[in-house]
């Protein structure tokens, strides 16, 4: 019986689209660090999750293909806690996605922006996304109405964090949680490439969309909802006291320092069962 042989390679093609609104999107969901969590735990609890941290749901096809990109150098237990949040999250969602983690080799001063173009870059070398979520490892949404799609426009997504008693701390504020389609992020020139540790960037992010004539798109204040894992001041990420100078400049540098200036060299791309590592020499401030 060919049908038989056939079936299973014409069934993908078969798959209707998601609905608009997915069934198992519920509403605010508690978030708790338990401290006997492993890595192993994660994995366990996550298995349609694909190697290298890839998603598929495996009953319709998505209609949003969204990668998220979180920079990172030595936060291995906020990653952990993030994994285990948000894999189920973003399966209840029914989103078509990928997680990459890319880790700034080296000890030299920390460079969020520049590993956040480096992702871009690299999860468009795999696959056609058409959503980029930006993400802080130590931020976990806690409502699953936070939908990690894109908008016409820029998005800002963590706009109510505890560490902000959840409300947002100015009104251009664009840190911790952004997306942006492929187009959006061009349009931008990516992020900038010259904020050497910390603070700053996500400032320069926002002119970069108000420059290009973009606006800033935010969910409500009662889905943006983020617990923030509470840390101190990595070393290596001091505060860059050069911020205030390269903001008052955004205007004029930002057609020459981004997305076509970058210059990184990977080291490795590790394809782990729940994410993506991708190891990256970024430079030093010269
Ligand atoms: C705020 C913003 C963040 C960024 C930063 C200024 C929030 C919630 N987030 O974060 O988006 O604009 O200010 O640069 O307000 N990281 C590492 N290892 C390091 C240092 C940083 O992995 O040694 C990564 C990690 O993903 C972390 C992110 O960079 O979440 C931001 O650094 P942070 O958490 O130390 O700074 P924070 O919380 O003030
Ligand atoms: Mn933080």
């Amino acid at each position: 019986n060919l049908s038989l042989i056939v079936k299973p390679f014409v069934r993908k093609e078969d798959l209707p689209f998601c609905p608009d609104k997915s069934p198992y999107v519920g509403g605010p969901f508690r978030v708790l660090f338990p401290s006997k969590l492993t890595m192993a735990d994660v994995e366990k609890k996550n298995p349609f999750v694909t190697m290298g941290g890839h998603y598929k749901p495996p009953d319709c096809e998505s209609k949003h293909r969204t990668a998220i990109i979180i920079p990172h150098r030595n936060r291995e237990v906020h990653l952990k806690y993030l994994l285990y949040y948000l894999h189920p999250f973003l399966q209840r969602q029914q989103l078509h996605y990928a997680i990459y983690i890319i880790h700034q080799a080296g000890n030299y001063t920390f460079n969020r922006a520049k590993l956040l173009n480096v992702g871009f870059k690299e999860a468009m070398r795999d696959d056609d996304w058409s959503c980029l979520f930006f993400h802080d490892v130590d931020l976990i949404p806690e409502d699953d109405r936070n939908l990690y799609v894109c908008d016409e426009h820029p998005k800002h997504a963590s706009i109510a964090m505890d560490k902000f008693g959840y409300k947002l701390p100015y009104n251009s504020y664009f840190g911790g949680v952004s997306a942006l389609t492929p187009e959006q992020y061009m349009k931008i020139n990516g992020f900038p490439n010259n904020y050497w540790g910390w603070g700053g960037e996500d400032d320069d992010i926002a002119i970069r969309v108000a420059l290009t004539g973009m606006i800033i798109t935010r969910p409500s204040v009662q889905v943006g909802r983020y617990r923030m894992i509470k840390h101190e001041h990595d070393k290596g990420n001091e505060e860059n006291p050069k911020r205030f100078n390269l903001l008052a400049k955004t205007r004029r540098t930002w057609r020459q320092d981004g997305m076509n200036t970058m210059e990184y060299t990977v080291l490795s791309r590790e394809v782990l069962p729940l994410y993506t590592n991708i190891t990256v020499d970024v430079g030093t401030d010269k």
